[in-house]
């Protein structure tokens, strides 16, 4: 086979992975429940050249020195997968790098894909899920659609608890500004574990959140969900406000966007929104109020951008030859 291209989606979390057990498997210390969004996209081809002594990644259309982020996950692959040849990992995003907008998740489950079907190993779920979660904790959930819970108690398995088509949902990505992070989530992470007094009370909450969200998920009850999913974001970013050093990701513009989004609501449409390790809103509604959303966020001075995605699928090829 000379190319395979793989697309992945990126996912946000409704109840949030902040804080991992083991920093070498890189597995979160809670459970997640998140959405996978079907516009935004990172693609990736798998290829075999002649002049590559070893793998070689490019990312937007630029060469990687530093293949740390990728390297444990193409370790494992190659291991359980036997292969010896180096590849060349080409990999885009049709939207903002490492600004808060999951890009990791999408482009590592984009590249466990490829690689799967390039080198033909026949990788089970389990080993797919194992070899997206060492390049980034929350990538496992971007290989399935839907609504997706990523359960610790039983070996950080995946489930979607809703499909694409079960419920009609959008997303509304108010980016208020595209720059990467200064601080990856990674370092944030192992920050506020070691150091914020309410770490300890953020692990304990997480069983009541997941527990509320999936009721409300099952009763489709979107101000349920809203109800436990802003709860979980605020106690987020408290947890990374009270690290030392302070981590906040949260602007003067992301506190815009998010009264606008209350105001809207309180004139009577239902949506809630959420914040992750990045300044940008993520409000999330029912497809119909989609547009309307849209129009009111997209003429704040904060907002430079707005994205609108429905629920997506999984991660998948979408071409080989
Ligand atoms: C999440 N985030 O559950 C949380 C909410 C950001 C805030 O998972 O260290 O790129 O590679 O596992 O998965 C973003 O962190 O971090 C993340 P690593 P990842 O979506």
């Amino acid at each position: 086979m000379s190319e395979v291209i793989a697309i992945a989606h990126p996912n946000f979390a409704l109840i949030k992975y902040w804080g991992k057990v083991d920093s070498i498997q890189n597995f979160p210390a809670m459970s997640s429940i998140s959405l996978t969004v079907d516009t935004l996209a990172s693609t990736t081809k798998i290829s075999q050249q002649s002049d590559i002594q070893e793998n070689a990644w490019e990312l937007n259309g630029e060469f990687q020195p530093d293949l740390d982020q990728i390297l444990p996950t193409l370790d494992y692959l190659s291991k359980v997968g036997e292969v010896s040849e180096p590849c060349l990992i080409q990999s885009d995003n049709n939207f903002p790098t490492a600004a808060g907008l999951a890009s990791s998740a999408s482009g590592v489950a984009s590249i466990v894909v490829a690689y799967n079907r390039y080198f033909d190993l026949g990788l089970t779920t389990k080993q797919m899920a194992k070899a997206a979660m060492l390049g980034s904790g929350s990538a496992p959930r971007s290989l399935f659609p839907g609504i997706v819970f990523l359960d610790i108690e039983n070996q950080c398995d995946c489930q979607t608890l809703v499909e694409p088509n079960q419920w009609r949902l959008s997303v509304i990505v108010c980016i208020t500004d595209d720059q990467r992070k200064t601080m990856s989530s990674r370092e944030g992470m192992e920050v506020s574990r070691k150091t914020s007094p309410l770490y300890e009370s953020w692990l304990k909450v997480n069983a009541s959140h997941i527990k509320r969200a999936k009721e409300a998920i099952n009763e489709r009850n979107l101000r349920a969900l809203g109800q436990v999913a802003e709860e979980n974001c605020k106690q987020m970013h408290e947890v990374m406000k009270t690290s030392n050093p302070s981590i906040n990701y949260i602007t003067n513009k992301t506190i815009d966007c998010i009264n606008e989004a209350e105001s809207i609501r309180k004139s009577g449409v239902d949506l809630f929104y959420t914040v992750d390790a990045g300044p940008q809103v993520k409000i999330i509604c029912k497809t119909e109020d989609n547009h309307l959303i849209q129009e009111r966020v997209s003429n704040l001075p904060s907002v430079r951008q707005t994205l609108v995605a429905n629920i997506g699928y999984g991660a998948r090829v979408i071409n080989e030859g």
